[in-house]
């Protein structure tokens, strides 16, 4: 899987027919240096986890219990650090000097800015629930995660940049040359920060360490720049972030997806009482239902988590009376608005993938 091999969106024949030689290149890159920096980020993340993390300004209530604990097999609330998935251009991280490290604040600005590392903790820090979702994901797909993030209003350091009335993308770049673009107007008041902590820890080098880029609702691929250098405001019809080019469309707000944790595809259980449990999640509208259908059975409704905020997922779990033979369960989930994700199947090129998901199970 892509996640392991730390490469985005190269699976495939479609994907890497649009790749092309320069996808090759990467490839070669990497093989080559995987030793040496498997062991330089092994160092890395030491001195990383050692430092001291800003507290919040204003931080979020502790988090209520988790249901997980209760439903083995079922997503926890928070995706530990260490189990979140991964994706990115290259296996390297780079480095951090507090000293030297900037972000500047450019492009169609009245007030360009440049933050030094200790402008930009000095600035309010808030918390902010929130999952991260891969384009790439598959119905039923690890590639999403959930964690509880520190950072710095985005909303508020582009305003003191003044964007021309002209600039309706925030490019935000990160050290090593990847960019995403969003649109401005996606700052409409969610918690979209520069996150330098996730999950009460300096955010690791592998998730973008010292800081990266959270909007609340979008597809990584076009919101979530790790190693965060710079945020550019430009135009969409003259500027596009990494993926576009490469055949991934520029408007990708996350779709509303449901998946089943538990129990898994193609196992074989023992009758009788059990629950069927997994996530769903539509941000930044939220969840207001999740149904199941056991075989060609009625729809039932499952019982939903805590919600953390309408910016993460939900989990949600239903008892099952398993009787011996061969099963089918699909899940189907309702955003906030009422809206219920479609059952269209559509594969993850250009702007994410669609479908119910279903699994099939032996019970004996
Ligand atoms: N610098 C950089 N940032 C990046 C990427 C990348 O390749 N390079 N990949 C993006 C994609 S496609 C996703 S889905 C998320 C994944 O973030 P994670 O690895 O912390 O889960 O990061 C985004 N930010
Ligand atoms: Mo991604």
């Amino acid at each position: 899987m892509h996640a392991e091999r730390g490469i985005a969106h190269d699976e495939g024949v479609t994907r890497r027919s649009l790749l092309g030689s320069a996808g090759a290149l990467v490839g070669v890159g990497v093989l080559l240096g995987v030793r040496g920096l498997r062991s330089t980020t092994k160092q890395v993340t030491a001195k990383v986890m050692s430092a001291v993390l800003p507290k919040p300004t204003t931080p979020l209530p502790a988090l209520p219990a988790d249901p997980a604990a209760q439903y083995p097999g079922l997503s926890t609330l928070i995706t530990p650090n260490a189990d979140f998935y991964r994706v990115a251009t290259t296996f390297d991280t780079p480095g951090f000097d507090p000293a030297s490290w900037r972000l500047k604040v450019d492009g169609l600005v009245q007030q360009p800015l440049t933050l030094s590392w200790e402008q930009l903790i000095a600035r309010p820090l808030i918390e902010v629930d929130a999952m991260l979702a891969c384009v790439s994901n598959e119905v039923g797909g690890s590639l999403v995660g959930n964690a509880r993030w520190l950072g710095v209003r985005l909303d508020d350091l582009i305003g003191e940049a003044q964007p021309s009335a002209r600039a309706d993308q925030i490019m935000g770049w990160s050290s090593d040359g990847f960019s995403a673009g969003f649109p401005l107007a996606v700052l409409d008041g969610r918690d979209a920060i520069i996150a330098i902590g996730m999950n009460g820890k300096p955010l690791p080098p592998e998730h973008g360490y010292p800081a990266r880029l959270i909007v609340p609702g979008l597809y990584g691929y076009v919101s979530a720049t790790k190693w965060l250098a710079r945020l550019e405001l430009t135009r969409f019809d003259t500027a596009q972030g990494y993926w576009i080019p490469r055949g991934w469309s520029a408007m990708a707000p996350i779709k509303t997806a449901s998946r089943i944790d538990t129990p898994k595809t193609a196992t074989t259980m023992a009758a009788g009482r059990r629950a069927i449990a997994g996530v769903a999640w539509s941000p930044p509208l939220g969840i207001s239902k999740v149904e199941v259908q056991v075989d060609r059975g009625p729809w039932q409704v499952a019982t939903l988590g805590p919600q953390l905020a309408r910016t993460t997922w939900r989990q949600w779990w239903l008892p099952w009376d398993a009787t011996t033979g061969d099963h089918t369960i699909t899940v189907r989930a309702t955003d906030g608005e009422g809206v219920t994700q479609t059952r269209q199947v559509h594969g993850e090129v250009p702007d994410g993938a669609t479908g119910w998901h279903q699994i099939s199970v032996r019970v004996q």
